[in-house]
């Protein structure tokens, strides 16, 4: 595959990046964009230690790509909870030779870092986008560097460090709660330069949340979008894939979790419920049936707004077609 809109941006020019639909000025796109991720980690919760190689994380991203991915989303450094740290050197010696690599390869690449250091390395070396699980909160250098990179800037929802993150699990209203935080952070970003039209907003889907603290922002996307604000709000990326609340949902009889990797399908229904809702991009570990369903979910949404446009909208009554 090739970066989605050309130009990978380490020959001078500024960086393209898959815009978000009908803003700043960049391509419109008419679909949902599917994030692949390679972790080049040894304890990622997901996928810990089989990326940890270069050789197989630049395998790993050409084949999420091969397989529909639109972007390739290379972190260094786990963010499970409880996760400890690593330092900034480890992180960038784990990233540096596969953002370098898929680069070359043509493929459209984020960095996945909370410091300031790692993205400003790998937006040198090519990466247009930096998606940072803090948005903003860790490293007070990182909106400079994504200032100064006119790069693309993923803001997620972030209460604190992995290690501490599920005594912060603590919400009155979850969801205007994580838009009034979400907003300050967004705020910060656009005050200190960074143009609102390169930023997208995420939810933090697990990250300082329990799993019905998940559900609820899952079904409240296009009010995640808006910041529970007036006006058109940010495009919205979501990062469901393999989470644990999948594997609570799916417990076996014995009532233990289903294990990340048999969260994939469960994965792919939240990824597709995403897409339909509006989200920009939807962050999975396994791209091919995501690619498929964004796919699907375009063309639900066009057909919805024909029929939008020409009648009363309804809903299938709950009881329709079963006894009455
Ligand atoms: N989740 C993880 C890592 N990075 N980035 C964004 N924007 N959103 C997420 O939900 C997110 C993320 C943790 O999952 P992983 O360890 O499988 O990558």
């Amino acid at each position: 595959m090739t970066g989605t809109t050309g130009t990978t941006g380490h020959e001078g020019t500024p960086p393209a990046w898959p815009g978000p639909p009908g803003l700043g000025g960049r391509p419109a796109l008419d679909r949902c964009l599917v994030m692949g991720v390679v972790n080049v980690t040894p304890d990622s919760f997901s996928d810990g230690g089989r990326w940890l190689d270069p050789d197989a994380a630049v395998a790993h991203g050409l084949a999420l790509a091969a397989e529909g991915a639109d972007i390739i989303d290379v972190g260094g450094e786990s963010t499970r909870p409880g996760a400890g740290r690593v330092t900034g050197a480890e992180e960038l010696r784990r990233v540096g030779p596969v953002v370098t690599a898929l680069v070359s390869a043509g493929l459209t690449v984020s960095i996945d870092t909370t410091r300031a250091e790692v993205a400003a390395a790998a937006l040198a070396a090519g990466a247009v986008m930096v998606n940072d699980v803090s948005g903003g909160l860790a490293d007070p250098g990182m909106h400079a560097v994504v200032r100064a990179a006119s790069a693309g800037y993923v803001i997620m929802h972030w209460r604190g460090p992995s290690a501490v993150m599920g005594d912060l699990a603590r919400y009155t209203d979850v969801v205007a709660e994580v838009c009034a935080e979400l907003a300050q952070q967004t705020d910060a970003a656009v005050g200190a330069g960074i143009d609102p039209a390169r930023i997208v907003i995420d939810p933090g889907i697990g990250f300082a949340k329990r799993a019905g603290h998940n559900w609820a922002l899952l079904a409240d996307l296009p009010r995640v979008s808006r910041l529970n604000r007036a006006g058109p709000g940010f495009p919205l990326l979501v990062g469901a894939s393999r989470k644990s609340f999948l594997g609570r949902l799916l417990e076996g009889p014995d009532g233990q979790p289903r294990p990340a990797e048999g969260r994939d399908d469960a994965s792919l229904a939240v990824a597709t419920l995403a897409a339909a809702a509006g989200a920009w991009c939807v962050r999975v570990h396994a791209a091919a049936a995501s690619a498929d369903a964004v796919r699907v979910a375009a063309s639900w949404r066009q057909a919805a707004a024909v029929k939008a446009a020409s009648g009363p909208e309804g809903s299938i009554p709950a009881g329709a077609g079963g006894r009455a």
